[in-house]
């Protein structure tokens, strides 16, 4: 059993991976309406890894005998107009989101909580390559500029991201993960 102090914690964490999800979700939305059908398919893909990432805590506290408290999903706010908003926007959120589990890894650790040390490791390395993705499309759209021919196959580029992860969680996430 985790402690009442992390319990809360890991409660607020589940929200905000379903936040990511739901902002990713919108910004999907966001690059459909710009004709950029690659970038939009992209962060769909990213709306089912925040999923599993939710799950994974959410699972985690079962698992440790804890209780899930969910609460209200905030509205994603942002009007992104340009490839380059989107992805700006997403790796500031990866940033908040990595100070947030680095701040779950400081409970655990004064509180000589093992276990959700090594639950929790998973998410730090996720999170360098959450930021990594990011951060190389920043430097490719940087490099396109106002080429409207390079951002059209860029896009389509983008596009070929598959999802890699598992989408039914009925029989629980770490089931579902096995072998991934
Ligand atoms: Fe995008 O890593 Fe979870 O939130």
């Amino acid at each position: 059993m985790v402690s009442k102090k992390l319990e809360k914690e890991i409660n607020g964490q589940v929200n905000k991976e379903m936040y990511s999800a739901y902002l990713y979700m919108a910004m999907s939305a966001h690059a459909n309406a710009r004709g950029l059908k690659g970038i939009s398919r992209w962060f769909m893909v990213q709306y089912h890894e925040e999923m599993v990432h939710a799950m994974k805590f959410y699972e985690y506290l079962q698992d440790q005998g804890n209780d899930v408290v969910l609460g209200a999903i905030e509205k994603p706010e942002g009007s992104f107009t340009t490839a380059m908003s989107l992805y700006e926007a997403a790796l500031k959120h990866e940033r908040f989101i990595t100070g947030s589990i680095n701040d779950l890894v400081d409970i655990a650790i004064a509180e000589k909580d093992h276990a959700s040390k090594a639950f929790l490791d998973w998410y730090v390395t996720e999170q360098v390559e959450e930021e990594q993705n990011d951060t190389e499309i920043i430097q490719t759209l940087k490099m396109i500029g106002d080429n409207t021919a390079a951002l059209y196959l860029y896009d389509k580029e983008l596009a070929a991201r598959m999802v890699t992860v598992p989408t039914d969680f009925s029989g629980g996430v770490s089931a579902a993960m096995k072998g991934k």
